[in-house]
């Protein structure tokens, strides 16, 4: 859909009745709409890649937005930005709300947008019904959380819990062969100082993130939101296949070391492989390029990612090990040099359960009936979860799509995923809750 049928949608069919306890979805609307059109896409998408123009002009709105709700606003050496909402008691740990607002290179409108949207609107329902929270209350926005550019993601959060060392992507290029160190400068950043975004996480009691669902659960339960259980790990691979460039016209089929082909056959076989492993196991070819890219030059090389997710690390692994064996195989046989490399790892992300079973009491006491499922996509929530008490509400997606201009979830859905948020919140901000 384009972005003015989607956002139009957005609003048009929404019951103002469920601006409920501060809520106010034509703010909501608004704002994301100001956001969607920030590196909108000719087929009305989003393209904010991390470190990139669009990324910093909409994070800056957002921080803009952040200041007129009397948020305290910084933004540390990584490119995350925080609002600062100080409790009553400095001395407590905080809380921290947020997600990420860069996108994949044809994304759409609420991936990650939707979670940072919320934890600002926040703070202006609880202006408008008085709400004081007695912990300090942050928001975060992470930057490059798709790592679309150099196929590493969750920059931001890494970097700010120290899972990810800057050395790690010094040698980074993109696909032009952009050096990371230099793409970021363009950013107004230097590499050399990611490591003061470390962050004494001893700092946070609690970390919540409310992100579109992306796939076709909740729709099929018919519920608005539901509880995030816990959040599949992954690992990202980087193939390149050597064979032998020459004439598509004289060279004969038994002649041939032909990379495309040899390739090919892999993909198909890693599509068929997750099921032997479990029945949330998932791997995808979503980049493939072929060198050197003639119609009537037999492929000399072909490079192409590997993404692998499960919820179990030994089946994530086995799976792995088993993708990178098979492509020996092939090779092997087809006469083709084989280089595999490992480019990205995030183990699954285990969500607290005394969270957990908070947020099932407050979905309940929404009316609605709560229901947990896990998370088949990565989220910067998963960086957090190792260290700190962290919990994730998901929001229907329509038809299950993202990662497509098409994705939408609907303003009565948001209105709820809100005040579910709120009542979670303000419970985490009280200092009598320990976690
Ligand atoms: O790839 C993911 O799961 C997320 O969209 N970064
Ligand atoms: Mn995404
Ligand atoms: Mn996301």
């Amino acid at each position: 859909m384009a972005i003015a049928t989607v956002l139009d949608a957005f609003l048009a069919s929404y019951d103002r009745g469920h601006d409920l306890d501060g809520f106010s979805g034509a703010r909501l609307a608004a704002r994301l709409a100001a956001i969607a059109q920030i590196g909108i896409t000719p087929d009305g998408g989003s393209a904010r890649m991390g470190f990139s123009p669009q990324e910093a002009e909409a994070k800056d709105l957002v921080c803009s937005w952040m200041e007129e709700a009397g948020l305290s606003v910084r933004s540390d050496t990584v490119g995350n930005c925080f609002g600062r909402l100080p409790g009553l008691d400095g001395t407590l740990p905080l809380v921290m709300c947020g997600s990420h607002i860069d996108t994949v290179p044809a994304g759409g409108h609420f991936d990650g947008v939707l979670g940072v949207l919320l934890a600002l609107e926040m703070v202006e329902m609880w202006k408008e019904t008085g709400f004081v929270p007695e912990r300090t209350y942050e928001i975060a926005i992470f930057t490059d959380e798709e790592g679309t550019r150099f196929n590493v993601g969750f920059v931001g959060s890494a970097t700010m819990t120290g899972a990810l060392p800057a050395d790690e992507l010094k040698g980074l290029s993109d696909q032009d062969g952009r050096s990371f160190p230099s793409v970021v400068k363009q950013a107004g950043l230097s590499v050399e100082n990611f490591p003061e975004a470390q962050r004494d996480l001893s700092e946070l009691a609690a970390f919540v993130e409310v992100h579109i669902e992306q796939g076709l659960v909740l729709e099929q339960q018919n519920l608005p939101i539901g509880i995030v259980s816990g959040i599949c790990g992954l690992i990202g691979l980087e193939i390149t296949l050597k064979g032998m460039a020459s004439h598509a016209g004289s060279t004969p089929m038994n002649y041939r070391r032909d990379a495309l082909v040899t390739a090919g056959r892999i993909v198909a076989e890693i599509s068929a492989l997750p099921s032997q492993f479990s029945t949330t196991a998932v791997a995808t070819v979503g980049q493939l390029t072929v060198f050197p890219n003639g119609s009537n030059v037999i492929p000399g090389e072909v490079h192409f990612s590997v993404d692998i997710r499960d919820i179990e690390t030994s089946s994530l692994e086995k799976l792995s090990a088993r993708i990178v064996a098979m492509a020996t195989e092939f090779t092997d046989r087809d006469g083709i040099e084989l280089l595999c490399n490992r480019v990205s790892f995030a183990p699954p992300g285990a969500v607290n359960k005394q969270l957990v079973a908070k947020q099932e009491e407050i979905v309940r006491g929404l009316g609605i009936e709560p229901f947990k499922l896990p998370s088949g996509a990565g989220h910067d929530a998963m960086q957090i979860a190792p260290h700190v008490p962290t919990a994730m509400f998901f929001v229907r997606s329509k038809d299950g799509i993202s990662h497509n201009p098409s994705e939408f979830s609907s303003l009565q859905d948001c209105a709820v995923a809100a005040r579910a948020l709120s009542a979670f919140l303000r419970t985490l901000l009280s200092r009598t809750n320990e976690f």
